[in-house]
């Protein structure tokens, strides 16, 4: 079916790498390295968080603070997905910070409570971060792929979000992240 659609040049773009895992520029030779080309043209900037469905969020914060020893960038209910969450904070990248998201839910029938019912607690979604999530909406969107969120909605932290569904990616619930300008 996709196959019909237009196709997006960052989804179908090749990375090539050698035995070793390693990145190789024999396609481009004399010219600039893959990384330099993929930062140009990858959609994703980075991981921004990894989202994991929690039944009592002040103790999974505590169990993430005394364990990895990470610490609360932001803490509030998103009355619209259903959650109380928690945003803790990994690292620093050139494109963006990383964390580690906890998410309570607030109602059973939302989408963190019947994943909940379903699996018990465990990794929920991957939020990858993107410049432009219209863009990115658009241009995933235009290879088939399902989109949960044809437009952007309010996320931790003030950013924009959109929910690819995860019967169209491999089984792995994905979120489109474009944090807020600082
Ligand atoms: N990861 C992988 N598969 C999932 C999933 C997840 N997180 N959640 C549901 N599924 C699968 C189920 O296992 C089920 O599969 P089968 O049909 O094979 O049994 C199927 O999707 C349908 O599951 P469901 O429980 O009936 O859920 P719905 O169809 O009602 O909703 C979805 C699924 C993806 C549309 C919904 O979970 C959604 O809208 N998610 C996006 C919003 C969200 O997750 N918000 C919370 C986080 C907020 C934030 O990160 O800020
Ligand atoms: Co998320």
């Amino acid at each position: 079916m996709s196959a019909r659609l237009p196709r997006s040049p960052h989804l179908l773009r090749p990375r090539h790498r050698d035995d070793h895992g390693n990145h190789n520029d024999h396609e481009n030779p004399g010219n600039r390295n893959d990384h330099e080309r993929e930062a140009e043209t990858a959609m994703f900037t980075r991981i921004d968080h990894v989202g994991i469905a929690v039944r009592d969020l002040e103790k999974s914060i505590s169990w993430y603070e005394t364990t990895f020893g990470l610490t609360v960038a932001s803490q509030e209910i998103n009355e619209e997905q259903g959650v109380r969450e928690a945003m803790l904070f990994v690292a620093d990248g050139p494109a963006g910070s990383s964390y580690v998201q906890l998410l309570e839910p607030i109602r059973p029938d939302s989408p963190v409570g019947k994943f909940l019912a379903r699996n018990g607690e465990g990794v929920h979604h991957i939020g990858y971060g993107v410049d432009d999530v219209e863009n990115a909406l658009a241009s995933i969107g235009a290879t088939g792929v399902r989109l949960v969120d044809k437009r952007p909605r309010h996320g931790s932290m003030g950013a924009s979000i959109a929910f690819l569904h995860p019967k169209d990616t491999g089984g792995v619930l994905t979120e489109l992240v474009q944090a807020a300008k600082r």
